[in-house]
């Protein structure tokens, strides 16, 4: 594991620590700390040949996942989770969670529908391409069929249907919990992100998505995100 220490940590205070797998959901929460710029040090951790995180990981939390980050004495795992409670902490002045109700219930919905449903389908699609990628030639052509058959009944129509209500909830407002940017969608830029990588959606068919992942790239704290990971976009 590698650490980065952020400029802008006070040496009086315990920083946060954020352990970040590469191409992982901890992009969400790096994303967050730049959007409410407090102190904080990246620990790097790198996924092994198998595509798993090190198994270093399961020291911090036994679930051995990504994101996960120290607070002090804390350990906060789960990406909702740690956005919710970053939040409540830290971002009292940062406007991330609606103060009215029906924006707030939006922000409560998209802050579980995004590990609850969409991410299970896109972790389906990524696991059932790498299983073709990584299929031994022998039994390639079956592993093929099979992965195709998936996808064809389960995986694509799933994706669609995740693809067009995300459309048409962007077309009713600018962010997923109202006028308003805030931590429902930080918690979806990931996801949205790889949605749109892994079902090749034309722009086209997609017009209120593509306009939200924009925006969401132009945003000052995304950009200094990446940066500091090397990266442009979270689907890089
Ligand atoms: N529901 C958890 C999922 C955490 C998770 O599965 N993270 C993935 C990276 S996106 C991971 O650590 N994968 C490595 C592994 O399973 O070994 C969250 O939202 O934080």
């Amino acid at each position: 594991m590698t650490a980065i220490q952020n400029a802008t940590t006070d040496s009086n205070v315990p920083p946060i620590k954020l352990y970040w797998l590469n191409d992982s959901r901890a992009d969400r929460i790096l994303f967050l700390l730049e959007e409410l710029q407090i102190p904080y040090v990246i620990e790097k951790v790198q996924r092994g040949p198998d595509k798993l995180a090190p198994p270093e990981l399961k020291q911090i939390h036994p679930l051995g996942k990504s994101p996960v980050i120290k607070d002090g004495d804390r350990v906060v795992a789960e990406s909702g989770f740690i956005i919710d409670y970053l939040i409540k902490k830290y971002g009292k002045s940062k406007n991330l969670q609606p103060s009215n109700e029906d924006d707030l219930f939006q922000y409560d919905y998209f802050l579980h529908y995004v590990e609850g449903s969409l991410m299970p389908i896109l972790v389906m699609k990524f696991i059932f391409q790498n299983l073709q990628k990584q299929a031994p030639w022998v039994v390639k052509p079956i592993v093929n069929a099979i992965c195709k058959k998936v996808d064809d009944l389960y995986l694509g129509p799933n994706i669609n249907i995740h693809l067009n209500f995300l459309e048409g909830e962007l077309g009713k407002r600018k962010w997923l919990a109202g006028e308003q940017f805030s931590g429902a969608d930080i918690q979806a830029s990931f996801a949205v992100e790889m949605l749109m990588k892994r079902s090749n959606a034309s722009e086209p068919s997609n017009t209120n998505l593509s306009r939200y992942v924009q925006a969401m790239r132009e945003r000052p704290a995304y950009k200094r995100a990446m940066e500091k990971v090397g990266k442009t976009t979270m689907s890089d």
